[in-house]
């Protein structure tokens, strides 16, 4: 095979957990290679502060409370379902002290999606933001528990919080009767994290859901090893700014590996502060940006939309910025121009505004190829590079004759190896074999080119994943909900692209039940907006019908009875 290497050289790949990695120190007056009294986060809105020090010792007492007050075990699974808030890291890093896994789940899922989750992951304590308590609720009344029980399993993450002396004083909504995460804060401290003889940096630490190639959502299993590994990985290629130490604005929900590793995890590994909003609000964005002197932000190419086209960009001052970088989804040449130079013509400090791209899977925790600030103009369009200690492929399908490698220069299935690559889907060997090779390869379902230099560039997606604005929308997961309607008989859901928004929408041609009501325009019409309408009631708002539901007579499919999702593709590009 036709094997490429990183250029970079290989950085150390540790032996160690998650939190020994990021918090231990020789040294008391540093947290991990830091001051301990440097800012970890800050809550945007409010501007309350944690320092490294309060992160790592409210974690611990944590850790303790769960161990004493809620019996947690090394290995069991914890889940966390809120938007970013303070109390997020805390809940992650206390869980993981305490030796447990967790499973992030998305803050906008309702009951039904939530119960997969937490049923598939095997979780037992769940974690939920005020918000969150009605979804979760019925989601325990759904599985049968009382609600006695279902509080017993409840640990509410308040979503502001202040410092006060000694004390960690939430303030939020009322959530009476419930367990707050104050509550289990103040009862003595694990001295370390809990022990464990095994091999720990194989033990996996997050299960985030990924539909992969094809499917309904699985538990990727990330391990201790190959968190520390990409961390370590990025190190060295995440830009940084000149201007001093970075302050990075954290739009990104922590519950995607995205957000998780690269707002809550490499900040501490390399001295950031991130200042978290709760949620995207493009107003906010900018208010934020100007308020704490933002130098980067992570983003996706939808927010680049808004900055060239939102009228409130040019009252504030955004000169602090260096770097957007944007991920999770295809970022075109013309938009990133465009806002480069909207944003730059209106500095007076003459500074220029990277807007650089990475590419990863969560299944490789999740970058694998970065854009580096010298190559942002030469290589516009690009993915970037291949970090450290990775290995590439680019793979076609012989057709019998087992896997080719493409020529140099020539569009292949991206297949990557290394220390960052997923231990397998949770409880899924048929689905970890079919997606990583006897020899480790995983096989990502992205086409990709690699130019002379040594830079990808996605070209194409093999797999039937649909993204709208960086979230995974699983088509056969809106099918299998499609088939509860009962007018509808047969259907196949795929994405179609809207440069407007930067995006793909999901869309969804259906198969009426009694096609004979439906004889007129009119009729099809209004069938369609019934199930647009309906399907709102179903699912989180990422996997809405915004690319439309359109009325056929018959899926394309192929003599074994698979969605022909291409034919569909290929005729929604025409329109
Ligand atoms: P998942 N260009 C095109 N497609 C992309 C890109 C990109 N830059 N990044 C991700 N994708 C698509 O698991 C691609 O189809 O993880 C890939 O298989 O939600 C799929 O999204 C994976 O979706 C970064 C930059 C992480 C990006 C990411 C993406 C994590 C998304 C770290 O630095």
């Amino acid at each position: 095979p036709k094997i490429y290497k990183s250029p970079f050289p290989d950085v150390p790949v540790h032996n160690r957990s998650v939190f020994t990695h990021l918090f231990s120190s020789t040294d008391p007056s540093r947290v991990g290679e830091w001051p301990a009294s440097s800012l970890a986060y800050v809550d945007a809105p409010t501007g309350t502060t944690l320092t490294r020090a309060q992160v790592k010792s409210f974690s611990l007492q944590l850790a303790r409370s769960l161990q004493t007050k809620l019996q947690a075990r090394r290995g069991d699974t914890v889940l966390i379902y809120s938007q970013n808030s303070l109390s997020w890291p805390i809940a992650l890093f206390g869980s993981v002290a305490a030796g447990l896994r967790c499973t992030l789940a998305n803050s906008a899922y309702n009951a039904r999606e939530l119960a997969f989750q937490y049923t598939d992951s095997g979780a037992k304590i769940l974690y939920t933001s005020e918000e969150g308590i009605p979804v979760v609720l019925e989601m325990f009344k759904g599985l049968g528990l009382s609600l006695e029980e279902a509080r017993q399993r409840i640990i509410v993450l308040t979503t502001s919080l202040h410092w006060a002396g000694d004390a960690y004083v939430p303030i939020g909504k009322d959530a009476k009767g419930f367990t707050i995460l104050a509550d289990l804060l103040g009862h003595g401290a694990l001295a370390h994290e809990e022990k464990f003889d095994g091999d720990l940096a194989n033990e996996t630490v997050y299960l985030c859901y990924s539909s992969g190639t094809t499917g309904k959502p699985k538990g990727v299993e990330t391990t201790h090893r190959n968190i520390t590994a990409v961390i370590g990985q990025v190190r060295p290629v995440f830009p940084k700014s000149d201007s001093g130490p970075d302050r990075m604005l954290g739009i990104l929900p922590f519950y995607h590996i995205y957000g998780a590793v690269k707002l809550v995890h490499f900040p501490l590994l390399v001295g950031t502060t991130v200042y978290i909003m709760p949620r995207f609000d493009p107003i906010q964005f900018l208010a934020n940006i100007q308020k704490y002197k933002i130098t980067n932000s992570l983003i996706v190419p939808p927010v680049l939309v808004v900055l060239s086209r939102l009228p409130q960009v040019d009252e504030y001052d955004l000169s602090s910025l260096d770097v957007l970088f944007s991920g999770a989804a295809p970022l075109g040449a013309a938009l990133t121009k465009q806002v480069k130079k909207r944003l730059e013509s209106k500095r007076k400090n003459g500074k220029p505004l990277y807007i650089l791209q990475g590419y990863g899977l969560t299944e490789t925790s999740p970058t694998t190829h970065l854009l580096e600030k010298p190559d942002c103009i030469r290589k516009i369009g690009s993915t970037g590079i291949l970090l450290p200690n990775l290995e590439a492929r680019l793979v076609i399908d012989g057709e019998g004759e087992g896997n080719i490698d493409a020529e140099e220069g020539q569009p292949g299935e991206l297949w990557i190896r290394g220390p960052s690559v997923m231990k397998g889907y949770h409880n899924n060997p048929s689905a970890t074999k079919d997606s990583i090779t006897h020899d480790g390869w995983f096989k990502t379902g992205d086409i990709a080119i690699r130019d002379p230099e040594g830079f990808y560039s996605i070209v194409d997606r093999r797999k039937e994943l649909i993204k709208y604005k960086g979230f995974q929308v699983p088509p056969a997961e809106l099918e299998s909900v499609l088939l509860t309607h009962p007018e509808i008989a047969d259907t196949a859901v795929i994405g179609v692209d809207s440069a407007k928004e930067a995006t793909e929408l999901p869309r969804a041609y259906v198969v009426p039940g009694r096609p004979e009501l439906l004889k007129t325009e009119g009729q099809k019409a209004a069938f369609a907006k019934g199930v647009q309408k309906w399907i709102e009631s179903k699912v989180a708002r990422h996997k809405f019908l915004r690319g439309g539901v359109v009325v056929i007579d018959a899926i394309p499919k192929s003599a074994a009875g698979k969605i022909l999702r291409r034919e569909l593709r290929e005729a929604a590009k025409k329109e």
